[in-house]
This record gives C-alpha cells, structure tokens and sequence, in this order.
C-alpha cells in the first residue's frame, strides 16, 4: 500500500489515464498512474522525515532561480537543486534575476564556476528593469520546463513576462527579512506561446536530497570526475585521506574552495541521517 501522508500519489505532470464520470460533469476517477519518466523530488519536510515529496513529473528542463539581491543567493542551495536535476533526469538551467541590485561582472565573477559547470545553461537578467531579458523565452521552446527556486526571487514575474500578461499573483519580499513572503501556494502548470510549457512552483526554503548516500555523492560534482582517479586510495571519501586528488585540486584552484565545502557539508549531512 502507498504510505500515509503521501502527497506525490499524483503530481502535476503525470500522465494518468480516466474514468468520466458519466453523470456528473468535468469528475472521473483516475485509474492509472503512468511511471515517471523524470521528477524533481525532496525529502518531504520534518524532522528525520523519510518520505519522498515529488515536486513534479515529467518535466524536461529544472530552471533553478534565484536572485541577484532581496533575497541573495546561495551557492549551496545552487548546488542541492543541481543533484536534485540530476537525481530526477532534469537539464539544469541557472537562472540569476534582479540583477540591476548587483554589479554585473560582480555576478559573472561570483558565479564563475557555474559558467564553467552550466556551460550555456546559464543566464542573469532583471525582469523589472527588462535587462537581458529579450532572449528568455527561447530556453522555454518545445519543452516543458519547471521554475523552482527561494521565494521572492521572481519565478512567478517571469511566468508572466513568458506569457506577456499577469496571469499569475506576485508579491513583494519583506523588506525586515529580506525574504519572499510565499505568494505561489500551488504547483501550476502552463502553455506558453512558443509550444512549451512552464512549471511555476512555491518558494523552498530548504531543499532537502531526496535518497542519496554519501558514496554517491562524488558522482553528482562533475568537476571531481576529471582527478578522482589519481586520489591514493579507490575509496577515497575526499575530506581527510591522504594524497586525495581532489583537495590537490582545490588547493591548486582547478576545483572550486565553495564547491569543495558544499561537498563536505552535504557528506556530514548525509552522515548524520543515516
Ligand atoms: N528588484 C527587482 N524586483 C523584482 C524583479 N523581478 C521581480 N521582482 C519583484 O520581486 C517580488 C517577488 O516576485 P514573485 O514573482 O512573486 O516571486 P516568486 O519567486 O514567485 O515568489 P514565491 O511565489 O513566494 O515563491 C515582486 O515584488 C516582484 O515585482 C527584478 O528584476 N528586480
Ligand atoms: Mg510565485
Ligand atoms: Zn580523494
């Protein structure tokens, strides 16, 4: 049987088959759930939880959003929703909003090591300002695509830029917190202009790992991939061994310090769980 409490029996963007009802209008019963070809997934919120939350399913692209300022982003967060695309089949796309709060090449030379992991995946704009914003709707063509990121950051502006209209409800950061205020309460899915569909989310705040352990863990930091092989031992954890290629990597720069400490932080996390 399905455990209590679960919420991710049916999610936006799974493909069920029906029964109409006959008699009364627009109702049925769902009576098959197809599998998930991809999803985006958390540890469902509690202490110790063990449940999976799926977000959505059967999306192809993650846009993780965030913002320049009000609120900053977090590189760390930046790298759970990373594992998280990779974990549900997901191409990543980095989205940094409200970038008139922040100087550009301040942000280019912050992020750089995202440039170097997202390759083209990457894109810093203002939706206020309309900065940078002219080319957004091509990264949306022919694909469904989820929004997912910290509120306030301006996922649901962009769902309404995409679509050329306030279809959507926003609302203002807290000025006291810095923080959004959680606008989006529900997972809405939408047809864009362009043959696409577009996934608005609510705010995380937190973004718990849905199942990972700590051996594999290595395997979702790419840039550890290239030198892992030369650490002295095959069991290598990467954090006090000796003659580890990756903290050489990281002390000769090829690896990033933030990387590197978001790895050991989420290895020790992930420790304590189990
Ligand atoms: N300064 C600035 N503010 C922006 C920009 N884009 C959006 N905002 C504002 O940011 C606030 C939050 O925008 P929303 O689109 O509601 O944010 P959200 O990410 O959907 O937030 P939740 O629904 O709570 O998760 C609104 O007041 C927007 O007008 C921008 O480029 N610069
Ligand atoms: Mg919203
Ligand atoms: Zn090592």
């Amino acid at each position: 049987m399905f455990p209590e409490n679960d919420g991710s029996l049916v999610v936006v963007g799974d493909l069920v088959e029906i029964i109409v009802d006959e008699v009364t209008p627009f109702t049925g019963k769902i009576v098959v759930i197809h599998p998930r070809k991809t999803k985006l997934s958390r540890t469902a919120a509690g202490k110790n939880s063990r449940i999976e939350q799926v977000i959505v399913a059967n999306v192809d692209q993650l846009i993780i959003m965030v913002a320049a300022d009000d609120p900053a982003y977090n590189t760390r967060f930046i790298d759970r929703m990373l594992i998280s695309a990779s974990k549900g089949d997901l191409e990543p796309i980095l989205f940094i909003n409200k970038c008139e709060l922040m100087p550009l090449d301040f942000l280019q030379e912050d992020l750089e090591e995202y440039f170097k992991l997202l390759k083209n995946n990457i894109h810093i704009f203002s939706l206020e300002k309309q900065l940078y914003c002219d080319s957004l709707l091509d990264f949306f063509t022919a694909k469904t695509t989820v929004v997912a990121g910290p509120s306030g950051v301006g996922k649901t502006t962009l769902v309404n830029f995409l679509l050329g209209s306030n279809v959507m409800k926003t609302g203002s950061t807290s000025k006291k917190w810095k923080k959004g205020k959680h606008t989006t309460s529900s997972v809405t899915l939408l047809p864009l202009p362009n043959n696409g569909y577009i996934v608005d989310t609510p705010g995380i705040r937190e973004l718990s790992i849905w199942s990972i352990d700590t051996e594999e863990l290595m395997y979702y930091f790419d840039e550890f991939e290239e030198v892992r092989h030369r650490c002295r031992f095959a069991t290598c954890t990467h954090r006090h061994e000796p003659d580890c290629a990756v903290i050489e990597a990281v002390e000769n720069g090829l690896i990033s310090e933030r990387r590197y400490a978001s790895y050991v932080i989420l290895f020790e996390e992930i420790e304590q769980k189990s």
